[in-house]
């Protein structure tokens, strides 16, 4: 079956999980109810490949640290370098006298992906950290 085509089938949920649907949908601004679903099933399965440690995935790791903290740039930096296959771009924001975002875009294996997010977040003076995984592109159904 062609990707773009529409398969019809019919979904037996309770009413009132039905009507909250609804009103939410029209919050979300989707046109009806065929699309919220759809959405929250792409959604569901970025998040079921981002599971699976083969599967290619792209995203963002967001770090804020406080840049007065000894060593951190040059520990963030060293960890990047290791990986630099695994970086596709980089965003440096100074946010104020202290702080700073950079944001990464990273592209590779899941379970990789993963892996060098987590280490780069626990570096002792990140404050926050979070890794956002996306889609390719490849397999959009939209
Ligand atoms: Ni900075």
């Amino acid at each position: 079956m062609d990707k773009l085509t529409l398969n019809r089938f019919s979904i037996s949920m309770p009413g009132e999980l039905a009507r909250q649907l609804d009103a939410m949908s029209k919050a979300r601004g989707f046109a009806n109810r065929s699309q919220a679903v759809a959405d929250m099933v792409r959604n569901q399965l970025i998040e079921h490949h981002g599971q699976m440690g083969n599967r290619e995935i792209v995203g963002t790791v967001t770090l804020v640290y406080d840049h007065h903290r000894r060593n951190i740039q040059k520990l963030l930096t060293d960890i990047q370098h290791d990986h630099q296959e695994l970086i596709i771009a980089t965003l440096h924001v100074h946010l104020d006298h202290r702080s700073c975002m950079e944001v990464l875009a990273v592209r590779g294996r899941a379970g990789v992906v993963k892996r060098v997010a987590n280490r780069l977040i626990a570096v002792k003076g990140v404050k926050h950290g979070k890794l956002t995984i996306t889609e390719t592109g490849q397999e959009s159904t939209k």
